[in-house]
């Protein structure tokens, strides 16, 4: 494999996030510019789409506990271990996670902070954060994005048990009555069973409250007026390590099903981990980006992260609006040919390195040719970048320079000879 030289000043041997200090070794892929995101926190700013977009749900679910502040350095046990996931899971890699060193990382999702919550006791909470995962470059890609995590908690003794039940008729009436039409699938089957502790009962009613819980928020958030075209919602059959049975739900949207989160019956071992082992619950995690774009019309993932006056300008708090785009600026494609000496690369790598390069400039990354020499075995690639401001028109010079940057850094970090 190429060899991926560490990213962090080379002369140090430590770096500095939000404050602490952490020892670099040879798992760190943490980049300046995603240190620099870690401070923002967008998901708690009121007049941000995100900020008003995390009001909106909260209120949704109002007697659930709200946590918006944890930190996101955690450990892969958090993050992996505590939930099940298996050793050789693809995501513990680092090509797809980030890693301060071989003992810490920034989350890649929202249900690393499943079972330190779930040991507080609280039966019912929601908690959202900034997660971070190492990926591809283009309008819906950021290697920084946001989830709520929602979870809530049932006992198993008849009295919870009939509370739940009254719950779920209470939840049906109201759905029944509204302007929404849902694609379900059964709470369990064969291939999304119920887990071997549980009573089945008990797991298709904790499914049902799953359903109909997410099934009204999501009315909230997307059901317009009565005579508008009812909501479309498609319950699907999905697999995550941490839960079973376990569904994806999509919205059908301007001609489109959209993924909106994943969720499930929660597994045995997190309650058991989080030391609440006799208790049923489910979990859901959703992108708040996602959802966002789609409710405020933002056409690119990057805008959430301006700071831009047109752009923070337009919203304010516990408003939905739609965004209104100011002009376009162009767009400035760049070809970037070079030898990799081993014929491997990561395109995950790549993507990191003209971000740090490019920050925001970067709009979208392609491969547009590879080569494999059948003798030698060296690759050849080519990329396209292609850079736009989405703030103002970016100068030939400027992008020249950060071209001659994204070259240097190719030739420095992939040891790749450029053609
Ligand atoms: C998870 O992250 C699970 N932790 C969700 C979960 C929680 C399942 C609790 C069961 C119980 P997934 O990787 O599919 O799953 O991401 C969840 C949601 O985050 C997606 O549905 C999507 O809305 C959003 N999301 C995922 N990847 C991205 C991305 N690259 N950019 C923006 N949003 C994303
Ligand atoms: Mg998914």
């Amino acid at each position: 494999a190429a060899r991926i030289r560490n990213l962090s000043r080379a002369s140090s041997t430590e770096i500095s996030i939000l404050g602490q200090k952490y020892e670099v070794d040879g798992t760190t892929n943490i980049t300046q510019s995603i240190i620099a995101k870690l401070p923002l926190r967008l998901h708690n700013q009121p007049a941000h789409p995100l900020g008003i977009l995390r009001s909106k749900i909260e209120s949704h679910f109002h007697d659930f506990v709200h946590l918006s502040s944890v930190h996101p350095v955690v450990t892969p046990a958090q993050n992996f271990d505590s939930l099940g996931f298996p050793a050789n899971h693809p995501g513990r890699s680092v090509t797809d996670s980030y890693y301060v060193n071989k003992d810490y990382m920034l989350r890649t999702h929202t249900s690393a902070h499943e079972v330190e919550t779930f040991a507080t006791g609280q039966p019912k909470w929601l908690l959202t954060a900034d997660v971070y995962r190492r990926d591809e470059i283009d309008s819906s890609h950021y290697p920084v994005f946001h989830q709520m995590e929602g979870a809530c908690v049932f006992k198993t003794d008849q009295v919870a048990i009939e509370e739940m039940k009254t719950d779920n008729a209470r939840l049906s009436r109201y759905l029944g009555q509204s302007n929404i039409v849902i694609e379900d699938i059964p709470h369990i089957s064969l291939t999304n069973p119920a887990q071997p502790t549980h009573d089945p009962a008990h797991s298709e009613l904790v499914a049902l409250n799953l359903k109909l819980s997410i099934n009204s928020l999501l009315l909230k958030l997307f059901g317009g007026g009565a005579r508008d075209a009812p909501l479309q919602v498609r319950w699907i059959e999905a697999y995550f390590p941490f839960t079973s049975p376990s569904f994806e739900v999509e919205i059908f949207y301007q001609g489109k099903w959209l993924e909106i989160l994943g969720c499930g019956v929660v597994q045995q071992l997190t309650f058991d981990n989080a030391g609440i082992p006799n208790n049923i619950g489910w979990a859901f995690g959703l992108g708040l980006e996602r959802i966002a774009m789609i409710l405020f019309g933002i056409p690119d993932i990057r805008l959430f992260w301006s700071t831009d006056p047109r752009f923070l300008s337009q919203f304010s708090e516990n408003k939905i609006t739609t965004f209104k785009p100011y002009s376009k600026y162009p767009a400035c494609f760049k070809d970037v040919s070079f030898w990799i000496p081993e014929a491997r690369l990561h395109e995950n790598d790549f993507c990191d390195l003209v971000r740090d390069a490019a920050g925001d400039l970067a709009e979208d990354v392609k491969m547009i040719d590879s080569f494999t020499h059948p003798k030698t075995n060296s690759k050849s690639v080519c990329y396209r970048i292609n850079y736009r401001s989405m703030d103002r028109s970016l100068s030939n010079e400027e992008v020249n320079n950060i071209q001659a940057k994204v070259v240097e850094q190719i030739k420095d970090k992939f040891g790749a000879e450029i053609r």
